[in-house]
């Protein structure tokens, strides 16, 4: 490996790298790579491990499994996220193994699930605009989202539009690197994305600047939505959102008069109790001033959606293998209540194994002392594949050593653009080190799995995810484009069962504004001992919890810190660059103080996520988050937080 690079021909990407991922190479050959098998030694979480051989570990792995699923399968949990997000070494050979087995399901909500089913449930399915053609959009509404830390792609696109004369707009409680850069910054309080949306809407149907064919054609009980909207008037949006009135008004005139209008609409507001419903109601915006007529218009949250023609689920993770069995699903949001729950009859049993790939929950999961709490649980049995010793593998009783990108073959769909990629290893494994098939390739052969599907190989793995794309062209290209229409939208069409946007839908009904769980006006006695809201967003030179260790990264990173707005601080005697403590009744978290008015009165800015074992305390932001749930899609509300920050 001697260096990273893009690919240039790459239409979307064009060969740019952002720059956590061009500092694979470092990540690859990091001198803490786990490049053996590892059994504990000493007590849970203390990270003693000792070396064993692959046949040891993989002998007594499969002995335990084995023993735990004689009494129940369901006792034994995968879990696993966002690791690698390819097709074969996320959920392919893993996927056959569990269902086999009849292990409990997990439902992978910790990210995208409460904007994925509500946009499904507006639209049809995750699908917008090409991103490509926000460069020839004349308004950008950068809503919920920091492009210039997490999607530098679009981010390009945008300043393209920006050069040709586009207005951008950036919506975010905290003033970013991106919002700098756009024309104007809305700093609504966190939560509230759902009230802004419904008075731009008042405004729209108000002053009749709607775009009455369009909403006819294509937006089934439209009307619904007008009734609700009325009673939003600019002044109680300002109020619920905390900005001023002739904000909402001015951004729903720029709506109609900046044409094309494109939103990018983005994670950030759905991470709150009411972010279901906001990404609705945001989502029925394009269709009220018809700007789905245009190809640079509408709206983009994820492209994952057009992909569903192309992922062959069934065939790659053979759900078939469940032979009739119905195992319960356990939701990995609440990964630190589950594991501290007895057996029961609305549970079912106890936890008693979990096997973790792709993810590090003890420092990404909500509430994270819950969750280490019970990773910590002495008769839990772990086991956890990764390349470094992370919060979690720390809690581990065995640690695997898997590969790196850089040494596997895999396949990747997308969720910003609308081609297939093609992974090619371009190392041999390093160590002992194997792709997370291989490894449960070998524990199907231990447990005595003889299905055929458990001997495919990872090309074969790929082939078979793939249906509808010519893999020829896609390995030797290195990607293949989907078919996907420029303006898909133009002349309705949803993947809708009757091809129109669903105000009224199935299971949801008519969107409304859901307040968060804790905030100053939902829940006052709470916020009397802890009045500020934290949000806590990625770090930019971190990809959630991955490439923390990373020390070129971590060095311009610094150290784990909380923006305070400069009148907070005053009012509480805290001086910038001073140790602060962040605390609710859930837990605490030591940081330094940053005094900027890049925090907005009354809201802090933590960041997200550093290992546990890094910091003084031990104690990360997910100290202080909570376990309940998203209005839809059962996801967590990060966002959604009360605080007090006092001096260390
Ligand atoms: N560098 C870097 N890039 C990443 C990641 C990373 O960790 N680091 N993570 C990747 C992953 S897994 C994901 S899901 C995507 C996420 O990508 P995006 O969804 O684009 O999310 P962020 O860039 O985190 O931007 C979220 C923004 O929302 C703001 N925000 C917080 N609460 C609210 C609210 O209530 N309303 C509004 N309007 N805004 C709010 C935050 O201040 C933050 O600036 O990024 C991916 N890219
Ligand atoms: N407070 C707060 N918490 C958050 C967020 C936030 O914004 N704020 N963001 C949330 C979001 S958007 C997400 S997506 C989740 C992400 O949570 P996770 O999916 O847990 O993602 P990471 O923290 O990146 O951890 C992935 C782990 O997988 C390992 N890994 C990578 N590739 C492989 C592989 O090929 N094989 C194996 N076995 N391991 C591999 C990496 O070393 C890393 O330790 O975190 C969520 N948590
Ligand atoms: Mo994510």
């Amino acid at each position: 490996m001697v260096r990273m690079q893009g690919n240039p021909d790459h239409p979307y990407t064009a060969g740019a790298l952002c720059t956590k991922v061009s500092r694979y190479a470092e990540r690859t050959h990091h001198p803490d790579r786990v490049l053996v098998p590892l059994r504990r030694r000493g007590p849970k979480g203390s990270g003693e491990f000792e070396r064993v051989s692959w046949d040891e570990a993989l002998d007594a792995i499969a002995r335990r499994l084995g023993d735990i699923a004689a009494r129940d399968p369901q006792a034994i949990l995968p879990y696993s996220y966002a690791g690698t997000m390819g097709l074969v070494q996320g959920e392919g050979m893993a996927a056959r193994f569990f269902h086999k087995l009849g292990a409990s399901r997990l439902d992978r909500t910790i990210c995208a699930s409460a904007g994925g089913e509500a946009l499904a449930a507006t639209y049809g399915a995750k699908v917008g605009m090409q991103v490509q053609f926000f460069a020839e959009s004349r308004l950008i509404l950068v809503w919920g989202s920091n492009p210039i830390t997490s999607s530098v792609h679009f981010w390009s696109l945008a300043q393209e539009a920006k050069r040709r004369g586009a207005k951008l707009v950036c919506i975010d409680p905290r003033r970013t690197e991106t919002a700098d850069k756009c024309h104007q910054h809305i700093a609504l309080l966190p939560g509230t994305d759902g009230a802004l949306a419904l008075g731009l809407m008042h405004e729209l149907f108000a002053h009749d600047r709607i775009d009455h064919a369009y909403l006819d054609r294509h937006v089934a009980d439209w009307p619904l939505l007008r009734e609700r909207a009325l009673a939003w008037t600019p002044e109680r949006t300002a109020a619920v959102c905390g900005i001023e009135p002739d904000v909402v008004r001015g951004l729903a005139r720029d709506l109609t008069t900046l044409v094309p209008a494109a939103i990018r609409l983005n994670y950030g507001m759905q991470r709150t109790h009411g972010g279901g419903n906001a990404v609705r109601l945001i989502g029925l915006l394009p269709c009220l001033i018809g700007a789905w007529r245009h190809r640079a218009g509408g709206l983009l949250l994820s492209s994952s959606g057009w992909f569903r023609h192309v992922r062959d689920t069934m065939a790659l993770e053979r759900p078939d293998l469940l032979a009739g069995r119905r195992p319960r699903t356990i939701n990995m949001s609440t990964i630190g209540d589950e594991l501290l729950r007895g057996s029961g009859p609305d549970f079912g049993p106890r936890i008693d194994a979990v096997v973790v790939y792709n993810s590090n929950p003890v420092a990404v999961a909500p509430q994270s002392r819950r969750v280490a709490k019970g990773f910590a649980r002495e008769d839990l049995f772990t086991v956890v594949l990764e390349q470094f010793r992370t919060d979690t593998a720390d809690h581990a009783d065995f640690v695997l050593p898997a590969t790196t990108q850089l040494e596997h073959l895999d396949v990747h769909t997308a969720y910003g653009h609308t081609s297939v990629l093609f992974n090619e290893p371009a190392i041999a494994p390093l160590g002992e080190a194997l792709p997370n098939s291989e490894i449960f390739r070998r524990l199907a052969a231990r447990m005595g799995f003889d299905d055929p599907c458990f001997a495919d190989s990872d090309e074969q793995l790929a082939r078979t995810a793939l249906r509808e794309v010519d893999f020829d062209l896609l390995h030797h290209q290195g990607w293949a484009q989907l078919p996907v229409p420029d303006a898909p939208f133009a002349e309705g069409g949803f993947p809708t069962p009757d091809g129109r946007v669903q105000v009224n839908a199935a299971r949801h009904g008519v969107p409304d504004f859901v307040p968060p769980y804790e905030s100053v006006s939902s829940a006052p006695e709470l916020a009397s001992r802890f009045p500020l809201a934290m949000i806590s967003p990625p770090a930019r030179h971190f990809l959630n919890s991955t490439f923390v260790n990373v020390q070129s990264l971590r060095a311009v990173e610094g150290e784990p810190t909380v923006e305070i707005h400069p009148a907070d601080a005053a009012a509480r005697g805290i001086a910038d660059g001073s140790t602060v403590r962040i605390v609710n009744d859930r837990g605490e978290n030591r940081c330094t103080a940053v005094v900027t008015d890049r925090a907005r009165p009354g809201v802090v800015n933590g960041f997200g996520v550093w290992w546990r074992k890094f910091a003084a305390d031990g104690t990360n932001v997910n100290e202080l988050t909570h376990q309940h749930l998203t209005d839809i899609g059962r996801a967590p509300c990060f966002y959604d937080c009360l605080v007090e920050v006092v001096p260390a």
